[in-house]
């Protein structure tokens, strides 16, 4: 069953993006319903007002919950419970979420449905989450990592292509999805190499065109290994004692 995506946003050119590439492939396959809306569809005035001075006082904007409220109403319609609407998440990204993973990407990889609310970094007016998380919609408000972006269409874009990629039939070689950094064993993946073997004084290591599987997967596992510790050192800390063999060297 496809899954369907709804995205509602105040720049819906800036995902025209998605028309590109995998994304664009799996839409035409139809592997993927995506839809695009414009916020300013569910304004009222003649300047279509999507936001205001936050309460309190302080800097920026923040966006108005009356609008959002009928935009999300009319993008969600059916509820929850909807018959056939299967597990309908509502993404709202925002550099105040918890942080998206591969582990998320696999967990949203499931939902038949995302609705993401891309709000400008000031933020949506807070009772906006909490209205559909308490009509009983699974609401996941999402950052992708500690740095500031001016909105959320690009964080977006790129939490879609994360999950995109792991449905099924999206990309062509599932093996490719299975032995990639991040994933379950916890390490980077270790370096690529293709021909020519040698290339301006660098040569790649001899072992790879041995013929020796055993000897091949010892010194990837070796170089994912020391290329982890050198610029993640947070991952090898988070190691499962379990998942390393006798061989492998930490430090
Ligand atoms: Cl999800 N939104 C914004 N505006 N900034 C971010 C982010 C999201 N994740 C990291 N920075």
């Amino acid at each position: 069953q496809r899954t369907r995506i709804d995205i509602v946003s105040i720049f819906p050119a800036f995902l025209d993006v998605l028309d590109l590439s995998l994304i664009g492939r799996a839409r035409e396959d139809g592997l993927i319903d995506l839809r695009i809306h414009d916020l300013r569809d569910w304004a009222h005035d003649r300047h279509r007002t999507v936001d205001d001075t936050p309460l309190g006082g302080g800097a920026g904007m923040v966006m108005r919950p009356d609008v959002w409220g009928e935009a999300l109403d009319a993008v969600l319609a059916g509820g929850p419970e909807a018959p056939g609407a299967g597990r309908a998440v509502l993404l709202i990204p925002t550099p105040a979420g918890e942080v998206f993973t591969q582990r998320t990407a696999e967990d949203l990889a499931r939902a038949d449905r995302l609705v993401v609310a891309c709000g400008r970094y000031e933020g949506i007016d807070s009772r906006v989450p909490r209205h559909y998380a308490a009509r009983g919609f699974e609401v996941r408000e999402l950052s992708i990592g500690d740095y500031v972006l001016n909105g959320g269409e690009a964080a977006a874009i790129v939490m879609i292509e994360a999950i995109a990629r792991l449905l099924p039939g999206v990309v062509g070689n599932p093996a490719s999805v299975l032995e990639e950094s991040h994933s379950a064993a916890g390490l980077l993946e270790h370096e690529a190499l293709t021909r020519p073997v040698a290339w301006r004084g660098l040569d790649a290591p001899e072992v790879l065109l041995s013929g020796d599987h055993a000897r091949i997967a010892r010194a990837r596992r070796d170089e994912a290994l020391a290329r982890t510790a050198a610029r993640r050192p947070d991952m090898i800390r988070a190691l499962d004692p379990a998942t390393l063999d006798s061989q492998d060297r930490t430090t």
